[in-house]
């Protein structure tokens, strides 16, 4: 990778002057807890709530100490409904995000010349102070609107918060236009609402469970996984459809290994059966869709004869699996997935899944697709947002116009001076993402990156993306610290409480004392009328009927539902929250924005001669990059491997447990090695790895190198005209069996 100009990769550590290995007392202090986990027998620990923050499902916990404040182990909460007291492995796990030695200490500021940069530890004053002035830099040159916020997680509500104070509202998260935004888009021109997180699948009482992709099992969403297990035991059908025997397919009455890139032709097939045989739920579409007549009309051709020669899966298992669900509906999901940025038409085939299940009648069913219920808190106090005068999406004009959340990748191309644009983004704060990971086409961040004025980054540990940064702010783990009450979605409302079960270690802070403090120096307070958090949460709780004190003894509490519609009724008359009012099979809105009403297939590249397909997905040990050098995890799985089918290997001469390099169709070779893993499960036109390896950065001392980086090779991007998803899975890998002449690390 190139370095940038105006910014050095850095080293986090190093011998420089003010580096970290100078942070003396710190460290020291650490290494006296460090690992210390053993319990006692009879020890007596002191617990105290939290929800997990190593993935977005936020389970409730409790989080256990000892008399000298260490902190021992988490366990799950049992009065949540997404752990019901199990923490998968990486949140028991979680604790190893507080005791990694690699964690950021203090601020850092970015010092010298292009070519001759180091970061010096600074207080806390001297970094925030430098933050706001460019900010307010920014501001008075330019516009507030000029500074953008990626942020994910928990803590990114109040630095959010902060940002729309100040006039942006260009705030996004890698979680949709990386992740489930197509799939929001679709159900939402289906049904007029969004899928949500946790998911609204009643997994728990389905009878047919169709995983499109979705690799449960390996994707650990915990209350997800127990659901599907429970599912199972009562007599499920699960119908897998995996170019790869996942764990999910090994579970399967079905599994079907499908050509990759080639899903919508299965789904319209699927349709041609179930309303060619009749199958359908003929009350529900009468009553409730629109578009029937032109849907039938649609997919009158695409029989599954037509379908074989796309898919390689066979007329039969198509004809079978589809009355499979139509024998179970409306108790059936097709499940809508959650990472669905694959090829660039991923908000037509999430249409055909949302279609699919409207002719099941699945939705607002028991078995199929519930209707939630959240929380509803007090937003923060404070006076009206500014409105701001421009947003990304001016550098799009005519473009985007069914996107409800900003994209990431839409920010950087609103960041690269376009002689069009009137205004470019001109300062980034990114807290909690790991860029360089989460978004492809690297070249691209960096070059955006590298016309930036200025770059905060919030985050806990040394990761790849806080390189590039201008002032580095560490934040202290979940674990020692309060955020804002979860209020996620589920059958009935719940809340759930964060507060820390330890002081900060080193010289870290939580992310609203960050917010506040730079609300006070950008003239800001307005917005933040409350001393501490504390007081904030014992706010919202009381207008809910609860309170800070009842929160920290429950942890989870579980509010009365405000309409009692989990299901619909039996012929009860429903609005739906489209143009029609009905469930649009046929989509007037896609149609009005020019767009294929209906789902249809089209090819997609295919490898050139002596590449293979890169898929990618989730270990269960793991979380993206942020749990490689976790302590505890990283003993689970310290690096990732390639899948490589055994007819390939044969071709390639490859063993099992040898190292390659992968050169991608633009040139583009791994960092770093990565272990050949021979195995059937995998198709042989593609290959397989886990995301979130093969890491940059030395300071994480025990992931740095180990293993290859998916993301480096993801240099082409498929986009999607409706929403800007990037398809990710048009990218080709073939195998390097030495170490490449030139070093490509940068
Ligand atoms: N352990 C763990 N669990 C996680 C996460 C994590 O980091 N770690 N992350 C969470 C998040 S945010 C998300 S979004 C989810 C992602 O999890 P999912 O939504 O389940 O992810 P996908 O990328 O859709 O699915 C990956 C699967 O798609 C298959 N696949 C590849 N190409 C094709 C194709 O053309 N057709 C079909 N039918 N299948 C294909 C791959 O072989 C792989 O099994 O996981 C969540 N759960
Ligand atoms: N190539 C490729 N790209 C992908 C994916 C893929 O599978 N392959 N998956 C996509 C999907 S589904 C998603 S949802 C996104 C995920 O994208 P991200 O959420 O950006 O994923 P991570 O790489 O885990 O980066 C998380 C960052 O947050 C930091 N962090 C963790 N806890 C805290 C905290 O408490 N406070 C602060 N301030 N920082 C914290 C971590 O150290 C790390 O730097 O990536 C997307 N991009
Ligand atoms: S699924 Fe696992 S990592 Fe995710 S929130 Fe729950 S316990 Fe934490
Ligand atoms: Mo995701």
């Amino acid at each position: 990778m190139r370095n940038t100009t105006r910014r050095d990769f850095l080293k986090i550590s190093g011998a420089g002057a003010g580096s970290l290995l100078l942070a003396g007392p710190a460290i020291k202090a650490f290494s006296q807890i460090a690992g210390d986990d053993t319990i006692h027998p009879g020890e007596k620990l002191h617990r105290t709530p939290t929800y997990c923050e190593v993935c977005f499902w936020k389970c409730a916990g409790w989080v256990y100490t000892d008399k000298k404040g260490r902190i021992k182990k988490i366990i799950g909460n049992k009065d949540d409904p997404h752990c019901n007291g199990r923490l998968c492995p990486r949140g028991t796990g979680g604790v190893g995000m507080y005791y990694d030695n690699d964690r950021l200490q203090t601020p850092l500021i970015r010092e010298g010349k292009p070519g001759n940069q180091y970061f010096r530890q600074a207080s806390w004053e001297e970094a925030l102070d430098l933050v706001a002035k460019n900010l307010d830099k920014v501001r008075r040159e330019h516009g507030p609107e000029c500074v953008a916020l990626f942020s994910h997680g928990t803590g990114g509500k109040i630095i959010s918060h902060l940002l729309k104070a100040f006039g942006s509202p260009n705030i996004a998260a890698p979680s949709f236009a990386q992740c489930r935004g197509p799939r929001e888009v679709a159900f939402t021109a289906t049904f007029g609402e969004d899928v949500m997180s946790p998911e609204r699948t009643d997994i728990r009482d389905t009878r047919c469970l169709v995983l499109i992709g979705s690799h449960i099992g390996e994707n650990m969403h915990n209350g997800q996984i127990q659901e599907m297990s429970e599912a199972i035991d009562k007599g499920a059908t699960i119908i897998t459809v995996d170019p790869r025997y996942s764990t999910a397919a090994s579970h399967s009455k079905y599994w079907l290994p499908i050509k990759p890139a080639t899903d919508l032709a299965l789904l319209l097939a699927w349709m041609h059966v179930i309303i060619n045989e009749e199958l359908y739920d003929k009350k529900y579409v009468e009553k409730y869709t629109y578009g029937f007549r032109e849907l039938k009309d649609h997919v009158k051709d695409k029989t599954p004869e037509w379908a074989y020669a796309i898919t390689t899966i066979k007329p039969d298992i198509i004809r079978k699996t589809a009355r499979e669900m139509a024998h179970a509906a409306p108790a059936v999901i097709v499940h809508p997935g959650r990472h669905v940025t694959w090829y660039g038409d991923d908000t037509q085939r999430s249409r055909a899944i949302a279609i699919l299940n409207a002719l099941l009648g699945s939705w607002g069913r028991r078995g199929g697709f519930y209707v939630p219920e959240k929380a509803h808190l007090p937003k923060f106090p404070g006076p009206a947002y500014p409105k701001p005068k421009r947003s990304w999406k001016d550098a799009f004009p005519g473009k985007y116009k069914l996107v409800n959340e900003v994209l990431s990748t839409g920010i950087c191309d609103a960041t690269i001076p376009n002689p069009e644009m009137g205004c470019n983004l001109k300062a980034w704060i990114v807290y909690g993402t790991n860029l360089m990971a989460s978004l492809p086409d690297q070249e691209k961040t960096l070059k955006a990156i590298d016309n930036l004025e200025f770059l905060a980054v919030i985050d806990t540990m040394p990761m790849d993306i806080v390189s590039y940064a201008d002032v580095v702010l560490p934040e202290c783990t979940y674990l020692e610290r309060y955020d804002v009450i979860r209020t996620s979605p589920h059958r009935e409302p719940y809340i759930a409480l964060r507060m820390p079960a330890s002081e900060p270690l080193y010289d870290s802070k939580p992310n609203w004392w960050m917010a506040k403090e730079l609300a006070k120096r950008l003239g800001l307070e307005a917005y933040f009328p409350w001393n501490n958090i504390e007081e904030l949460l014992d706010w919202q709780l009381k207008h809910v009927g609860s309170s800070l004190d009842e929160m920290k003894h429950l942890g989870v509490k579980k509010l009365k539902r405000e309409y009692d519609d989990l299901y619909f009724l039996n012929g009860e008359d429903y609005e739906f929250n489209t143009n029609t009012g009905k469930i649009e099979l046929y989509s007037t809105e896609l149609a009005n924005e020019g767009f294929d009403p209906m789902p249809d297939y089209t090819p997609h590249p295919e490898p050139p001669p002596g590449y293979y397909r890169l898929n990618y997905g989730r270990a269960p040990m793991h979380t993206f990059s942020r749990t490689t050098n976790n302590p505890n995890l990283w003993e689970l799985k310290k690096e990732n491997n390639v899948w490589v089918n055994p007819k390939v290997a044969r071709i390639w001469g490859l063993e099992n447990g040898q190292y390659v390099w992968l050169k991608n169709q633009d040139g583009v070779v791994s960092s770093f090695p990565i272990k050949v893993r021979i195995t059937e499960r995998i198709r042989w036109d593609s290959v397989y790895m886990v995301h979130g390896f093969g890491h940059k950065e030395r300071q994480l001392s025990r992931s740095y190198g180990r293993g290859a980086s998916d993301s480096e090779l993801i240099t082409r991007i498929a986009e999607d005209p409706i929403m800007g998803g990037t398809g990710m899975r048009g990218n080709f890998v073939t195998f390097l069996t030495e170490k490449p002449g030139k070093e490509v690390a940068s």
